[in-house]
């Protein structure tokens, strides 16, 4: 059994999020997708909202299961024996961001890490810039599942109060 770990914040999942678990679910016989729960930046969801979502979008998606993590990400991967963290690189800006990472990863544990460049289509798609658009009333369809893009717009209409 070989099995992998897709991390992130997911705040909320995206198409581009979906894509690369997709596609490292194709790869691996299971994959975890970690939802880190103790992460700095402030979130929209709470993180047992950011696993709610999750598990509702990837349920068509065999060998996939959601679990919160918490502290490092290589003591997670241990506790669920995966050989492997996966991650999506849109561009070299995530490039930048993620090698150090990964060597990071790699002093610290045997695990390895696997890119996968994020689909052309979704390059662009970042939770952030979907808060974004969301807020300011621009249309996010396509950019998220429908069930993720009618949660955020009623939180952030719960937000404006
Ligand atoms: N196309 C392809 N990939 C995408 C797209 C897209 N459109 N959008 C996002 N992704 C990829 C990102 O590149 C990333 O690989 C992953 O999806 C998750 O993205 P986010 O934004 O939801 O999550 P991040 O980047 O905030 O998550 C960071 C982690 C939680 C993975 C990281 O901080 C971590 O591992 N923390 C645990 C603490 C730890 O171990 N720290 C030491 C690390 S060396």
């Amino acid at each position: 059994m070989r099995r992998a770990v897709c991390p992130g914040s997911f705040d909320p999942v995206t198409h581009g999020h979906l894509d690369v678990v997709a596609r490292a679910a194709r790869l691996f016989d299971e994959v975890v997708v970690a939802v880190g729960v103790n992460m700095s930046k402030n979130r929209l969801f709470t993180p047992e909202e950011r696993i709610a979502m999750l598990e509702e979008t990837t349920a068509d998606l065999p060998h996939v299961r959601v679990a919160g993590f918490e502290g490092l990400i290589v003591d997670f991967c241990a506790e669920v024996d995966a050989v492997a963290i996966v991650k999506g690189l849109r561009g070299a800006g995530d490039y930048e961001y993620e090698l150090p990472m990964a060597q990071m990863n790699s002093h610290l544990t045997s695990v390895e890490t696997v890119f996968l460049p994020g689909a052309v289509g979704n390059a662009f798609v970042s939770s952030s810039l979907v808060k974004e658009v969301a807020a300011l009333g621009g249309d996010v369809r396509g950019l998220v599942p429908e069930p993720v893009r009618e949660r955020l717009l009623t939180r952030l209409a719960e937000r404006r109060g």
